[in-house]
């Protein structure tokens, strides 16, 4: 009994300290390595930040606390520097030492948001143009600290990639959160704008550590009654708190605002009546809030209201809105989410709808595309839409929050995903014309351009519901920075800051994130298969699902499977959508012999018995995709229990329990889809193979009535 209690004391220690997932990357745990800490030490003495705005004093702030917690010694940041400064911090015009070390050419490359670092032995130079470009800096700095790496020669210009970096928030005012998998909104509207929960703080420096700009505070199935002046009271609230982080706010705009909340008999575009109701709000918005950003919009889509409403385009929607926000300098960002009109594939409707419209649009209005032309499937080809409206800014919308990636309970990073999306080549200007180029305007030379991620974050106390899910977070941040970034340096150095150092560790885990999406895709929808998820919560398998109304909220509209195959033909025996893309996009995919395997059942519907690269059958191949899922979730499972001595328990723990329920939704997803899709095959489930332990009709049974977020 003593000799128990003995070990345990000696043992606490040693322990890292129990940690709930706060803290997020900015943890500043003291570095362990003494020689890596005596150098840094070297280049931080006596650091000072230049400057006496808002954005100073948080930066000297975030300063103190980071090299305090790194080295493990009290630091006090200065305004003025001593003998003994070695970091120095400030926009460039702020002292001779800053404006001697940099070009003209560097300061002309770093825009306002970029900056620069140099160091010498002993001194580090932190500058920019503008106070956020000097934060920027600082976080960069920290980032490097936080992750172990060098900080002596460097010699950093950097500058975004991409002007509007975004969160997209689905948020409602009651703090429901559409497919929201982390508890409720964070957002406290009923208590703002009095009441400035500590989380704001966080979340502002979490997002200006990452570099994004701009968040758009509520659901794109909107609520008018944002708009109203109390609420706009509120809102006005976090935009004080969030402008000296660089955060600008942004609203979602309902259509049939002016009739909701502005009592008029239409919110018909063309009507003066209507365009000066839009043009009093806006000017309301911009008195209490100069630097709003602008507005999302979800128009004539899944039931809400738009300009169709009233015989009019997407262009005349967006464009009475854009006039409004316009002498303010605000931008409006038009979605192309749509699939109302009545098409033969809604793969199909985004396009049908936009592409005619393009060049139609204002100066300041951006159309914001999902990824993929149905709706954040655990894969799916480009929009067609990228590459096709070379008029038009594109916004690329990616989806963080895990609709239909396993929700809260599914670790999957989601960077080879988005990267996967990036790098595709849609050969709209010859070779080379990747889906990047046309996000980021270096095709089409704009210089109005962003990305957006629907946000994965909720009061849960770590902020994502699953530990993981910060990393899409993180990773929305650093992609939109620099794109170019590979998913395994954003994956090494999430792990890194939010984790620990441990070589052993980082690369066991960074293997697990890397082989993530592709797991889940094998034990979810492999081989293009898509969008067979359960009605509504899309939580769990569905394969079967025939009941809704419209055949493209069903299943079986997405497979296809019947006796002689399964997917979906879109080439131009069927539904011809692959004509949206550009001819060499056409060829990669419309041969059924040499089109990519991993995108097959999207445009092909192909039989049972068809031959696969592997040589198998295509029944065989996908009994072998979804079994590999399961065997990889399994090897991952072993593989993180045996991280448990590199870090805290309660995170270690949390993960564990989750990766149990992921193993068993594999299992889940496996059994339900193969049983089911063997109806149509009618061939065996390979010998080698462990046979599903149930019925069909188990799985055809299984209810998920209160899954969360929907
Ligand atoms: C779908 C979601 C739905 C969203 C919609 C959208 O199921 O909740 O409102 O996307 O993006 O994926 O508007």
């Amino acid at each position: 009994m003593r000799k128990g209690l003995l070990i345990i004391f000696i043992i606490l220690p040693a322990l890292s300290r129990a940690e709930d997932g706060y803290d997020l990357w900015l943890r500043y745990n003291k570095i362990s390595n003494t020689a890596i800490l005596s150098q840094y030490k070297k280049q931080i003495n006596s650091p000072v930040v230049f400057g006496s705005t808002q954005t100073v004093a948080i930066i000297r702030t975030e300063l103190g606390r980071a090299f305090s917690g790194l080295t493990g010694t009290p630091f006090r940041i200065l305004s003025s520097i001593d003998k003994a400064s070695s970091f120095i911090a400030g926009i460039s015009t702020s002292s001779a030492i800053l404006s001697s070390i940099v070009t003209k050419d560097e300061l002309i490359r770093i825009g306002k948001e970029g900056f620069i670092i140099k160091t010498r032995p002993g001194k580090t130079i932190i500058t920019a143009n503008t106070e956020i470009g000097v934060m920027y800096g600082v976080f960069h700095f920290l980032r490097l600290m936080q992750t172990y790496q060098p900080i002596t020669g460097l010699s950093i210009v950097s500058a975004p990639k991409l002007k509007l970096r975004l969160l997209n928030h689905w948020d409602n005012l009651n703090r429901t959160v559409e497919r929201g998998y982390a508890g409720f909104s964070i957002w406290d509207w009923h208590k703002l704008p009095d009441f400035i929960d500590k989380r704001y703080v966080d979340y502002a420096r979490a997002n200006a550590s990452i570099g994004i700009n701009g968040t758009v505070l509520t659901n794109v199935n909107a609520n008018a009654v944002i708009l109203t002046k109390p609420y706009l009271e509120k809102v006005k609230a976090l935009a004080d708190l969030f402008r000296p982080y660089g955060i600008k706010v942004y609203l979602t705009a309902r259509f049939s605002a002016p009739i909701e909340i502005g009592k008029l008999r239409t919110a018909d575009p063309i009507n003066d009546t209507v365009q000066l109701w839009w043009q009093q709000k806006v000017k309301e918005i911009y008195e209490l809030i100069p630097d709003f950003g602008g507005f999302l919009v979800k128009a004539n889509s899944e039931g809400q209201p738009g300009p169709q409403d009233y015989n009019r385009t997407h262009a005349d929607g967006a464009n009475m809105l854009a006039d409004a926000v316009a002498p303010f300098n605000g931008i409006v960002m038009w979605r192309a989410f749509v699939y109302s009109q009545t098409s033969n594939d809604r793969f199909k409707q985004a396009y049908e709808e936009f592409k005619p419209l393009d060049g139609k649009f204002k100066k300041n209005v951006l159309v914001q595309v999902k990824n993929g032309p149905i709706d954040f499937q655990p894969r799916e080809p480009f929009s067609p839409l990228f590459g096709a409206m070379k008029q038009t800014p594109l916004m690329m919308e990616f989806q963080l929050t895990q609709e239909y990636l396993g929700q809260g309970t599914h670790l999957v990073f989601e960077v080879p995903m988005f990267k996967e999306v990036l790098n595709t080549d849609t050969y709209s200007k010859g070779k080379g014309s990747t889906v990047a180029k046309v996000v980021d305007g270096s095709l089409d030379n704009y210089s109005l351009n962003g990305m957006a991620g629907v946000s994965n974050i909720g009061n849960d106390i770590n902020w994502c519901g699953h530990p993981f899910a910060q990393a899409n977070w993180y990773s929305l941040g650093r992609l939109c920075w620099d794109h170019g970034l590979s998913s395994a340096q954003i994956a090494d150095e999430w792990i890194r800051q939010t984790f620990s150092n441990d070589k052993s560790f980082v690369e066991t885990v960074k293997k697990i994130m890397l082989q993530s999406h592709e797991t889940l895709v094998n034990y979810m929808t492999p081989l293009g298969l898509t969008h067979i998820m359960y009605n509504g919560h899309h939580y769990g398998p569905m394969p079967w699902g025939n009941t809704l109304n419209r055949p493209d909220w069903n299943p079986v509209y997405y497979h296809k499977a019947d006796s002689i195959g399964i997917g979906f033909d879109r080439t131009p025996t069927g539904t011809n959508a692959l004509a949206q893309y550009s001819s060499e996009v056409q060829r990669q995919y419309d041969d059924i012999d040499k089109c990519p395997e991993d995108y097959l059942l999207w445009f092909h519907h192909v039989p049972w018995k068809h031959k696969m690269k592997s040589g198998r059958t295509l029944w065989d191949e996908l009994c072998y995709k979804y079994y590999t899922g399961v065997d990889s979730i399994k090897a991952i499972q072993q593989q993180w229990n045996k991280m448990n001595k590199y870090i805290d328990p309660e995170r270690f723990g949390h993960v564990a329990q989750l990766l149990g329920i992921q193993v068993k939704d594999a299992i889940w997803w496996r059994n339900a889809c193969l049983l089911y899709f063997q109806t149509f095959s009618k061939m065996p489930i390979p010998a080698q193979y462990e046979k599903p332990d149930k019925t069909l009709e188990y799985y055809q049974n299984i209810r998920i009535l209160y899954a969360p977020g929907n």
